[in-house]
């Protein structure tokens, strides 16, 4: 353990002076597949609340409309009553049954007065996966799902040993990748980049670490 820790202190101190660089990378995670219930409307938006503008994308030998970079979406619905107030719950997978498992965490903003709610997506806690959208309604009957889109990601943010996990062996790798004492795949170059600053460096590292600690919320 004092070996480790003692690597890793050693690992910070040189990459303090050395920064490898990177072109300027992103968080990859593309939306496809929208489709939403009558009534209700879906709309994928980059960083800025900007609608963005589809491309046609071959994922799986399928051509698919994507959205890329999704980063927020603006939802929005007729309701019965323009008082009734609506929770917008998001379940990754399949199951239709809310767990402690497949509830993503969403920043859902309150009813407008044109019956409009927007949510903010964390791309970093999006897997490749699909992902159905629930509405709960004051004066309705539980949950409706309304809308599902799918989730294409060439990589996880942060997961710079391709394991399919954040966790600390992802920092360690930075550290040791930023001596020289360890590769990365290309893709775990990218997804090394924590902070999004195009260089792959004991920054990254302590990002990771701070997020796994909970100290932030997202990698994004
Ligand atoms: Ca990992
Ligand atoms: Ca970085």
């Amino acid at each position: 353990m004092k070996r480790t820790i003692s690597l890793i202190l050693s690992v910070i101190f040189i990459c303090g002076v050395t920064c490898i660089p990177l072109s300027a990378g992103s968080n990859e995670a593309d939306v496809y597949a929208v489709s939403t219930t009558g009534g209700y409307t879906l709309t994928p938006l980059d960083d800025d609340g900007n609608a963005i503008v589809s491309v046609l994308q071959e994922i799986d030998d399928v051509m698919e409309t994507v959205y890329q970079k999704t980063e927020k979406f603006a939802f929005s619905y007729t309701a019965t009553n323009a008082s009734d107030f609506q929770l917008v719950l998001m379940l990754s997978g399949s199951s239709a049954v809310p767990t402690k498992d497949n509830i993503v965490y969403i920043d859902q903003t309150m009813p407008g007065a044109a019956n409009a709610v927007a949510f903010t997506l964390y791309p970093s806690s999006l897997n490749q996966s699909e992902y159905h959208v629930f509405v709960s309604t004051s004066g309705g009957t539980g949950l409706s799902e309304v809308a599902d889109f799918k989730v294409y990601r060439e990589y996880i943010l942060g997961d710079a040993n391709d394991d399919g996990v954040v966790d600390s062996l992802d920092a360690l790798r930075i550290l040791r990748y930023a001596a020289s004492l360890a590769d990365l795949s290309p893709t775990g170059l990218k997804a090394a980049d924590a902070n999004g600053d195009g260089a792959v460096d004991s920054l990254d590292a302590l990002r990771i670490l701070r997020y796994k600690a909970g100290l932030i919320l997202s990698l994004n």
